[in-house]
């Protein structure tokens, strides 16, 4: 069954979804950003590349607009010319981002189908957003649990059955505005009160109070960040010693209880990982473990829920592995509602538990070149071309990159340690973007070509994970000499004669088509393309209940019959692969490894402030920075940090004054927000803010000052670990002064209409 929802009138702008009870103001700021300034006009290239520079003056140099033809022709002959002298292994083209939520104009999709044409290019796989988790989740669980989605369960089930939530990282009020894909009805946090509501207990373990949604019977523990796992470590200890562990199945489901136990009970290391262990690390005093342990030992269908957030710090496997460790030993795994879920609040969709709207997308073509580095390994990748990476076991030789193609992202938003990739984006040869707006990637590129905002196109939109198909219409003509990204990529393949190779002798609209008969291929029930476009949107009926997955249940009710897809057939406490790779930074079985940067090491001496930089709640990553609400909450043009009240009087800050951010890497600034729901230690400055180096300023490591708010000049491009390579930008330690006068006059310019 579908239902047929109505986007109202859709000429007056995106509208909300009828039935959605917490609609999304993002879409409202893309308008803005329609005629805004940032707009790039027209193609562009840049002076110094064009007089052979290669990449010295990258970042710092002028643009001068060239013609259509010129500029894709430009394109042809750097493609033809880096896979002809160099292979195609020469060109990355990962072009990993958020850009576009239309499920034809995605740019990624149709930037590889351009590349492979052309012989193909260096990919990447996983996620910044839970890149260590898709890594270590399918050794423990089975490959069928590690996709970002998987391991949840529905909040149908939750809203019935779960009776105590224990929530690491909890809810951050604003994440589940988005999806991959876009968002037509914000369900997740709805059904999360509705579960308070029926007497659920949720007990949010995070730094900061108002990750602990303002519902009934909610608790809050304060946590140092990066320390979950000796938390989770210490209650299953708990468990153990008071004979309230379910050993049978731990016995019947899992292997490597006993290991596990070993460690748990320091029989190897002297250190029994108790409830005082764990409070000297994660700050929860030792009662309080006590009190949480004694409650999920009580409870009759226990969550253990952590977000997305856990797993982008160093060692981020260990808290995944540890949360499934304490589900297997309270024996609540493959129960409707009970067990872990991973990513929960983190997007809208994990939790819906399907029927989901899912089709093939654009068709890509064959990439001939099988390299793809783990996506995070961008500046590895940068600063150590020909050497060796060894990723989840196995061993590749680094590509030596001469072309760098961006489509759809923006790596200095996304990346680490963006000082240090700005040096290493001086060593290929060429870089080619296409970007809506001067993005800090676009600045940093040799080929600039501009493309339309999703509001200037017609497309079908809509997430894989979710229910809803929309189709949404061109608002307005593109901005100046705007095209799609197809558009783009048809016209660079004209130059080789590819044009009907890669259109496939379609139109757009008959692309549409196509597309959507991918879903009507899947669910027949769906109306013709006709009556959907004139709809506006088309809806599968949500499941019942009874009829929704429960995870991991085939395997519960009968091992044997159904294994998990891991080695051993089983729920993996010990992973004797894992042992084999011999990794230093991640061990056979979950444990706590003090990583460089937290509150309890050595160089919190010199810099006590542990940042976090979570989602910006009034943007999606970097999109729409200087318009709507993203601008509305800025201090002075710059991103608001926030400290808690405890941190900006010992330092004698004051709210709404200019701070600078610190550590050995670099520096930026930002306006100061004061929190008394922060716990005292922690920054939290949001990502997102376009990067922008203030003229002349510099940080004591004689790295440019940012001056806009971007705390990936902060964060450390170290990754979760070589196991997955996953990001690990919550592990950073910095220190927060107030700004001087010569530093507070230094404004971001790219916010000035
Ligand atoms: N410090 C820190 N860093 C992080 C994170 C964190 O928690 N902390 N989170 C990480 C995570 S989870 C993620 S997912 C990444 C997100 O990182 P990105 O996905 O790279 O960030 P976006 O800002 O969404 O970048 C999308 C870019 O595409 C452009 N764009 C929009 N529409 C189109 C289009 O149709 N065509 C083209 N060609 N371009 C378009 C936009 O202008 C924008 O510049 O950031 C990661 N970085
Ligand atoms: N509005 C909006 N929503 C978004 C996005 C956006 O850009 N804007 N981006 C989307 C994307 S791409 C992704 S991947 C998801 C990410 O979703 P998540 O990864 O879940 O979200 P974050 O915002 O990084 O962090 C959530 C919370 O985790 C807590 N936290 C951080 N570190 C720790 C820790 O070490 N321990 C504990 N216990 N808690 C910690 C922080 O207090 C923070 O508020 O969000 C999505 N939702
Ligand atoms: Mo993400």
């Amino acid at each position: 069954m579908t239902h047929m929802g109505t986007l109202a009138d859709i000429d007056r702008g995106p509208e909300p979804y009828p039935s959605d009870s917490n609609p999304n103001p993002l879409p409202e700021a893309m308008l803005a950003l329609q005629a805004h300034g940032a707009r790039v006009s027209s193609p562009m290239v840049r002076v110094g590349w064009r007089e052979g520079d290669r990449g010295a003056r990258r970042g710092e140099d002028r643009f001068e607009p060239v013609s259509w033809a010129a500029a894709t022709r430009l394109v042809h002959d750097e493609l033809t010319r880096v896979s002809t002298t160099h292979g195609n292994e020469a060109i990355y083209a990962g072009s990993y981002g958020w850009g576009s939520a239309g499920r034809f104009h995605h740019a990624q999709s149709q930037l590889k189908r351009l590349l492979n044409l052309y012989g193909g290019f260096t990919g990447s796989k996983h996620t910044y957003s839970y890149g260590a988790g898709a890594v270590i989740v399918p050794h423990v669980l089975g490959q069928e649990y590690g996709g970002t989605n998987a391991c949840a369960p529905a909040w149908a089930h939750i809203e019935r059955h779960t009776d105590l939530m224990v929530a690491f990282g909890g809810f951050r009020a604003g994440n589940t505005r988005c999806d991959a894909g876009g968002v037509l009805s914000h369900e997740a946090r709805d059904a999360l009160a509705r579960a308070c509501r029926r007497g659920m207990t949720l007990i949010v373990i995070s730094p900061d109070a108002a990750d602990a949604p303002d519902f009934p019977n909610v608790h809050h523990v304060p946590i140092r960040p990066t320390t979950d796992a000796a938390l989770l470590l210490a209650l299953c200890t708990w468990l153990i010693d008071h004979g309230r562990a379910d050993r049978a199945f731990v016995d019947r489901f899992c292997v490597g209880g006993d290991a596990l136990a070993r460690y748990l009970e320091g029989r190897d290391d002297g250190v029994p990982k108790t409830a005082a262990w764990a409070e000297a690390i994660t700050g929860v005093p030792r009662a309080r473990i006590e009190w949480l342990a004694e409650r999920l030992a009580r409870a009759t269908r226990p969550l253990v829920a952590l977000s997305w957030s856990l797993q982008r710090t160093r060692f981020a496997e260990q808290p995944y592995w540890a949360a499934i460790a304490l589900a297997s030993h309270l024996g609540a795994i493959g129960v409707p509602g009970g067990g872990v879920a991973f990513g929960l609040g983190s997007v809208n969709s994990v939790g819906l538990g399907g029927p989901a709207m899912a089709a093939p997308g654009v068709p890509q073509g064959h990439n001939p070149v099988t390299k793809a580095i783990p996506v995070a390994a961008l500046g590895e990748m940068l600063a150590r071309p020909g050497e060796a990476l060894v990723f989840n076991g196995e061993t590749q030789p680094l590509p030596e990159i001469k072309l760098v193609y961006w489509a759809g992202g923006n790596p200095f938003h996304h990346h680490q340690d963006l000082n240090r990739l700005h040096r290493l984006w001086q060593r290929p040869e060429t870089v080619i973007v296409h970007e809506p707006v001067w993005s800090a990637t676009a600045t940093r590129a040799d080929i600039v070509l501009p493309v339309t905002l999703p509001s200037e196109r017609a497309d079908i939109a809509g997430s894989s994970f979710d229910r809803h198909l929309v189709y949404s219409s061109a608002l307005h003509e593109p901005r100046g000499q705007a095209r799609t990204d197809h558009a783009i990529c048809t016209a660079i393949a004209a130059h080789g004669g590819k044009a009907a190779a890669f259109t496939d002798g379609l139109t757009v609209e008959a692309w549409l088509e196509r597309l959507y008969g991918g879903y009507r291929a899947r669910h027949p029930e769906l109306p013709s393309f006709e009556t959907f476009k004139a709809h506006g949107a088309v809806s599968l009926t949500a499941a019942e209940p009874e009829r929704l997955t429960v995870p991991l249940k085939a395997f519960i009710d009968a091992p044997e019959r159904a294994p998990l897809s891991t080695p051993s057939g089983r729920i993996e406490l010990f992973s004797q692969a894992i042992e084999g790779f011999g990794c230093i930074d991640c061990g056979p079985h979950p444990r706590w490894q003090a990583p460089e940067e937290w509150l309890g090491g050595a160089l919190a001496r010199r810099f006590p402030l542990h940042l976090l930089s979570p989602q910006p709640h009034h943007r999606l990553h970097s999109q729409g920075d200087p318009v709507g609400e993203s601008a509305a909450h800025k201090i002075e043009g710059r991103e608001a940090v926030t400290l808690s009240c405890h941190d900006a009087d010992a330092r004698g800050l004051r709210p709404g004054q200019t701070v600078k951010l610190f550590n050995d890497r670099g520096a930026c600034l930002a306006g100061l927000s004061v929190s008394d729901t922060l716990m005292a230690g922690v920054a939290v400055l949001p990502t997102g803010a376009w990067l922008e180096y203030a003229p002349g300023l510099f940080a004591s490591n004689g790295s440019p000052l940012e001056c806009a708010g971007n705390p990936n000049v902060l964060t450390a491009d170290r990754p979760s670990s070589t196991l997955s390579w996953g990001c690990g930008a919550n592990s950073c330690l910095i220190e927060v002064v107030a700004a001087t006068a010569n530093e507070g006059a230094a404004r971001p310019a790219r916010h000035i209409d």
